[in-house]
Formats: C-alpha cells, structure tokens, sequence
C-alpha cells in the first residue's frame, strides 16, 4: 500500500505485509497512525505512518505479483492536488470525516489516476459523531 501525499506521484511511507496476508472475508483490517489516541489504538490490527493522511492525500492498495504490482484498490487521484480534501462540503468530503463504503461497492477502484468523487463510493459518517466518546468507537468501527 502507497500514500501519495499533497498531490505527489511519488508515494511515502510504503507498507508491505507479509507473502500470503490475506484478509477473510467480510473480515475488516484497522491501520491506525503511531500517533493516535491510546483508545484509538486498541483497535488497530497495525499502527503504520501510511495514515498520514490529511484529506488531499491519495492511497494505493497492490497485490504484488511475480509480474509486477497490481493496483487493487485507491482512494484519491494520485498525482492530484485538490486543494484541502475532495469532495467539496458535506458527509462526504474527505478532510475530517469518516467514509465507509457503500455496501453497493463490491469490488475495488482499480485507476487511481482518475478523477476521484468520494461521494459515489462511500458513505459519509456524520461530523456530530466524531470526538465522541468510547461507545460511538464501538457503534463506527466494530458494527
Ligand atoms: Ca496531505
Ligand atoms: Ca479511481
């Protein structure tokens, strides 16, 4: 997995997992950044400097493969700088909310160099949910 930060083609903070990770399915894996709330760590699966994520970053997710990388799944446009965040205003917009995708989604968004619209994949969760306490960590992330 790559970040491609501030509308960069050159990704930071790579992160690699293991030959043969494989994640169940309908099962969930949680990145959470070195620097967050212990709370907040409890949940992760992996505490990875790839969540310096602020908005107007673009993540790369590959299978690697004999024959090359393989793009899976992205989120942003790489390469592009939207200014703080995309999506403009709303649920959606990516600086400072939480997006989950759309149950409709059923498989990953393979051109991350595309024009990226966060609103057509994901789900916004509402800003009144956010910095709340323990129960709503538990409504976001283990429901
Ligand atoms: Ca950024
Ligand atoms: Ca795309």
């Amino acid at each position: 997995m790559e970040l491609f930060a501030n509308g960069s083609t050159n990704p930071t903070n790579p992160l690699t997992w293991d030959t043969e990770t494989i994640l169940a399915a309908g099962d969930t894996y949680v990145i959470v950044n070195n620097n967050a709330s212990d709370e907040l760590k409890a949940y992760a699966d992996l505490l990875h400097g790839i969540t310096n994520f602020n908005g107007d970053d673009a993540f790369v997710l590959y299978r690697i493969t004999p024959e090359g990388n393989v793009v899976q799944d992205s989120f942003g446009q790489r390469g592009v700088d939207p200014g703080a965040g995309w999506g403009g205003s709303g649920d959606t917009y990516t600086v400072d909310h939480t997006l989950v995708r759309k149950s409709t989604v059923c498989q990953g968004d393979t051109d991350p160099d595309d024009a990226f619209e966060p609103a057509l994949e994901y789900v916004g969760i509402p800003e009144r949910y956010l910095y709340q306490p323990r129960q709503s960590y538990n409504e976001l992330f283990r429901s």
